[in-house]
């Protein structure tokens, strides 16, 4: 018999991911403050204790789960936000929230940080309240990370103004200047048909 999911809400946490991590698919684990909150390539996720969403929700691994995410993750934020790939939050420009994934076989840990009370200089904040984000958060990664994947490709494209820009990516162990063309049905960004699946993007003006 497969174990049931859980909610768990914590006061104070490492990390809300290394909790989830041994959690059956279908669980979410919310803190009011990580003191090891983490973004993607060892980075640092700020946050002071109750001053936005620390969330890691349970979910079955997939391709596309990435962009499904940062579909949910923005239109539950609502209509002013976008993405920025592969899944910064973006309010007017400025980065509102991430998501970190981390994978380990059939499951994918989904980690969400967004800003609600307090945001670092030069970042975002957004003015709602936290238990209402995380319900429709709930509700829309569910429907996003089981919809088709054309249906998926469609609305992060919608989302994100990165397709036809020019972009410098910064890749691990070089960077690429070029044409972001798509995202594809992998969930990388293919820059002069070159699909790239894990770094950091610069828009370049034209
Ligand atoms: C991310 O990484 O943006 C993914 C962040 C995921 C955080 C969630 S919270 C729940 C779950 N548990 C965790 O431990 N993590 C997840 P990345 O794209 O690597 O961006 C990290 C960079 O964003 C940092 O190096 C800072 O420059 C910047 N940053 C840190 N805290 C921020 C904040 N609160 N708002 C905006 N930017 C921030």
């Amino acid at each position: 018999m497969s174990e049931a999911p859980r909610a768990v809400r914590l006061q104070s946490v490492g990390s809300t991911q290394d909790v989830a991590r041994e959690l059956p698919i279908g669980s979410v684990v919310v803190a009011d403050h990580q003191t090891a909150g983490r973004g993607r390539l060892s980075r640092t996720w700020e946050a002071p204790p109750g001053s936005g969403l620390n969330a890691s929700f349970v979910l079955k691994a997939s391709p596309l789960l990435s962009l499904a995410a940062g579909v949910a993750a923005a239109q539950a934020c609502g209509p002013a936000v976008r993405l920025k790939w592969p899944n910064d939050l973006l309010l007017g420009e400025r980065k509102l929230g991430g998501i970190l994934i981390e994978v380990s076989g059939q499951k994918a840990v989904v980690g969400i940080g967004i800003n609600l009370k307090w945001a670092p200089p030069g970042a975002a904040r957004l003015g709602i309240p936290r238990d209402q984000l995380l319900a429709d958060l709930q509700r829309l990664l569910d429907r996003w990370a089981s919809a088709p994947a054309p249906e998926v490709l469609t609305a992060w494209r919608a989302l994100s103004d990165i397709v036809g820009r020019r972009v410098r990516v910064e890749l691990p162990d070089r960077v690429l200047e070029g044409m972001a063309e798509d995202v594809d049905e992998n969930g990388s960004l293919v820059v002069d048909g070159v699909p790239v699946s894990a770094g950091d993007v610069i828009h370049l003006r034209t």
